[in-house]
């Protein structure tokens, strides 16, 4: 069983994401903890209790980050033509959910959980960086503690999404994700590369509700339309589903192709959280890149079969 703590800021992508999780049966989700995003802390927060109580989730859920990782950094609004105002499609989430949360901050959940089970937990972190950027100050020894870290974001040889340079999650904190890939932890990085290939249409994600017949599936297609609507002219009548593509890479990494190399973030400027890789085995002249540890980003994926592995996860629980 593979250890997971899934860091989120759901998000209509986020919640396929941790369904998958938590129907996978070689994943053990320790924790969920929230950071600001898709939309305000509060929200992605409530969201998380929300689908944590529609899905009988175990694991706790601790709410992180509302801010940047450095205070003066000018926020961006929640984009909330993509996954709604709520979110999660506009289905109605209630505004309070009747669970509760981890005291701790996510960033001390983090590190308190890595401390308990060293070597043992993967951090699957699919929204901003800020919550790994504050565990890490804390407590910067768990760089040695941790197996492995697997994020969704950045664009490596292609364009961004906000911004021609730069991905979502890593444009929303790009100190934070800067801090990330040059720990020495193991990062591996599944940016728009990949995940702009792994489009998953409207009648897949209905097949999935129909072979999986519970309210569980039910409940993903439903907060999923508003989310494909978006992509309407964008991809073929479906949705890009980006942060499965995270979780799929813990379980069956064989689907995708790597590139190793130090990763650093532009912060500021034109081309503020874009993300750039030296690669190892190139020569260049002195650079910002020396000297860190080599990281793993991904140049490639079999879309067909990830896109299978989700289906098959997610029906693989059929009980409500
Ligand atoms: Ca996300």
């Amino acid at each position: 069983m593979r250890k997971v703590i899934f860091d989120t800021d759901p998000g209509v992508d986020d919640a396929m994401a941790l369904l998958f999780l938590h129907h996978h049966a070689g994943i053990d989700l320790l924790g969920i903890t929230t950071v600001f995003g898709n939309a305000l802390i509060e929200t992605t927060t409530r969201n998380a209790l929300f689908l944590k109580r529609e899905w009988q989730i175990d694991a706790p859920v601790a709410q992180g980050a509302g801010e940047t990782f450095l205070p003066h950094r000018v926020s961006h609004a929640p984009p909330k033509y993509i996954h709604g105002d709520d979110g999660l499609g506009n289905i109605g989430v209630p505004e309070d959910i009747d669970l509760p949360l981890d005291p701790r901050p996510a960033h001390r959940f983090i590190i308190d959980t890595i401390r308990d089970n060293p070597g043992e937990v993967t951090l699957v972190a699919v929204g901003r960086m800020t919550n790994l950027a504050n565990a890490l100050k804390e407590a910067p020894e768990i760089v040695g503690l941790v197996k492995q870290v697997v994020i969704m974001g950045g664009a490596f040889a292609v364009n961004g999404n906000v911004t021609p340079a730069a991905e979502a999650n890593i444009h929303g904190d790009p100190e934070a994700a800067d801090v990330v890939f040059t720990a020495t932890w193991p990062v591996v990085a599944i940016g728009l590369d990949v995940t702009m290939q792994t489009v998953m249409t409207r009648q897949a994600l209905a097949d999935i509700r129909d072979a999986a017949g519970s309210s569980r599936a039910r409940l993903l297609f439903d907060l999923s339309q508003f989310y494909i609507k978006f992509y309407e002219g964008r991809v073929p009548d479906g949705m890009v589903v980006h942060d499965s593509c995270a979780c799929a890479y813990v379980v069956a990494p064989e689907l995708f192709a790597t590139r190793s190399g130090p990763v650093r973030v532009v912060c500021g400027g034109i081309a503020d959280g874009a993300t750039i890789q030296k690669p190892d085995g190139r020569g260049f002249g002195p650079s910002p890149w020396d000297d860190l540890p080599s990281q793993t980003i991904c140049t490639g994926i079999d879309a067909p079969a990830v896109l299978k592995l989700i289906h098959d996860t997610i029906v693989s629980v059929r009980e409500d």
